[in-house]
C-alpha cells in the first residue's frame, strides 16, 4: 500500500525536513505533490531521485491525495485545511489553527496515540507546538506514575522556530556585530544576537504570550486533564536549532530523582543524559540537533518543595518539534486507520 501525499509549505524549514524524514523512514509515498505560496511556487525539489515542481495552493485539487501535511502558517491552514478535508484527505496540520478545536485531535505519538482515532470528525489532526511536544514526551512517564499537578517551565527557544527568516536574522546580526557594524532587527522585536528575548508570538490580555498559552492549553488537552496547572515563560535565544526547557514540576505523590531517572531511561522517544559532572547534560548543539529523541538531564529533587522535581529537556524543534511528530502521526494513521 502506498499513500498519495501533499506537503503544503514544501519550501519552508518544516516542509523540507518532512520530505527528508519521509525518505529516511521509508514512508510508503505514492504520488507526491509539493505546494507553496506564490513566492516559491515553480521551484523544483528532488525527492527520492525524482524532481517535483512546486505548485500553488490556489490551483491544487486535494481530492488527489489521502494525506496532506500543512506547514505554511495558520492563515493558509484556516483557509485550506477544511476544504482539503472536505475533499476526502486527512490533514495533519503543523500550525496552531485547530489545536484548541474540540473536534480536532492534538497528538504526540508517545503520549496520546489513541487520540488519532478522532481524526475523522473533521478530517484534521493537529500537531502540537514544538515546546509542548518535547516537554510532554519527557513528562508523560512521570505523570502516569505520580500525577503532575503543576508545571513551571522556562523555555530557551532556537531562532529556527521562526523559520528560515529567524536563522537569517541571527546569522546576519552576528556577522555584522563581529565586524563592528550596526545590526538591525526585522523579524524579532530587538537584537537577538548575543541577547535573549522573553517574547515569542503575540501578547495576550493576561500578560502571557501566545507561545506560553499554547503550552498551557495544549498540555491540558493532550493530558486530558483540565486541572493541571502550567506556568510558562517562553524565551528566544541565539541558538539556530534545538529548544531547551528548564522544567520544574510538582506531583501529587512524591517521586525521587532516581526513580524519575529510571522511568525516563525506559521512556519511548527519550534519551537520558544525566550525569552530575562536566558535560553530563544535553544541549542543542552537542546532542539534540538533527536527532529524533527528546533529551533529558539535570534531574534533581526540588530543594524548595517536598513533591517537586526539576529536569532539563532539549530537542530538535524542527524534527521532533514539528516534522517528525507529524510523520509519526501519519504512520499511526496508515497503520491503524486508513
Ligand atoms: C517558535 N514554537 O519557536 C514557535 C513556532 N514554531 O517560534
Amino acid at each position: 500500500n502506498t499513500y498519495d501525499i501533499a506537503i503544503v509549505g514544501a519550501t519552508g524549514m518544516v516542509g523540507e525536513t518532512m520530505l527528508s524524514i519521509l525518505a529516511e523512514r521509508n514512508f510508503p509515498v505514492g504520488k507526491l505533490f509539493l505546494i507553496a505560496g506564490e513566492n516559491t511556487a515553480g521551484t523544483r525539489i528532488e525527492y527520492e531521485g525524482t524532481y517535483y515542481q512546486v505548485s500553488r495552493i490556489e490551483d491544487f485539487d486535494f481530492s488527489q491525495v489521502q494525506i496532506a501535511f500543512f506547514s505554511a502558517g495558520s492563515a493558509v491552514s484556516e483557509e485550506y485545511a477544511p476544504k482539503a478535508a472536505m475533499n476526502g484527505c486527512v490533514v495533519i496540520d503543523n500550525t496552531s489553527a485547530f489545536r484548541n478545536d474540540p473536534d480536532v485531535p492534538l497528538v504526540i505519538p508517545e503520549v496520546n496515540p489513541h487520540a488519532v482515532a478522532e481524526y475523522s470528525t473533521r478530517g484534521i489532526i493537529s500537531n502540537p507546538n514544538c515546546s509542548t511536544i518535547q516537554m510532554l514526551v519527557a513528562l508523560k512517564p512521570i505523570h502516569d506514575m505520580v500525577k503532575i499537578t503543576r508545571i513551571n517551565v522556562a523555555t530557551y527557544q532556537a531562532v529556527s522556530g521562526a523559520g528560515k527568516k529567524g536563522i537569517k536574522e541571527l546569522a546576519g546580526q552576528t556577522a555584522k556585530l563581529l565586524n563592528g557594524l550596526e545590526a538591525k532587527s526585522d523579524l524579532f522585536s530587538k537584537q537577538i544576537a548575543f541577547n535573549v528575548l522573553p517574547h515569542i508570538d503575540e501578547f495576550e490580555e493576561n500578560g502571557y504570550t501566545k507561545e506560553e498559552m499554547k503550552m498551557v492549553r495544549e498540555t491540558q488537552k493532550i493530558f486530558e486533564d483540565d486541572e493541571i496547572l502550567v506556568n510558562p515563560t517562553a524565551v528566544r535565544v541565539p541558538v539556530f536549532f534545538g529548544h531547551s526547557e528548564a522544567v520544574h514540576i510538582e506531583t501529587r505523590e512524591p517521586i525521587s530523582a532516581q526513580v524519575a531517572r529510571e522511568l525516563l531511561a525506559a521512556a519511548p522517544g527519550v534519551s537520558l543524559l544525566d550525569e552530575r559532572e562536566n558535560g553530563g547534560y544535553p544541549t542543542p548543539v552537542s546532542e539534540a540537533t538533527g536527532k529524533d529523541d527528546v533529551f533529558v538531564g539535570r534531574i534533581r529533587s526540588d530543594l524548595s518543595h517536598a513533591n517537586g522535581l526539576n529536569l532539563w529537556v532539549v530537542a530538535d524543534n524542527v524534527r521532533k518539534g514539528a516534522a517528525l511528530n507529524a510523520i509519526q502521526i501519519a504512520e499511526i494513521l496508515i497503520n491503524d486507520y486508513l
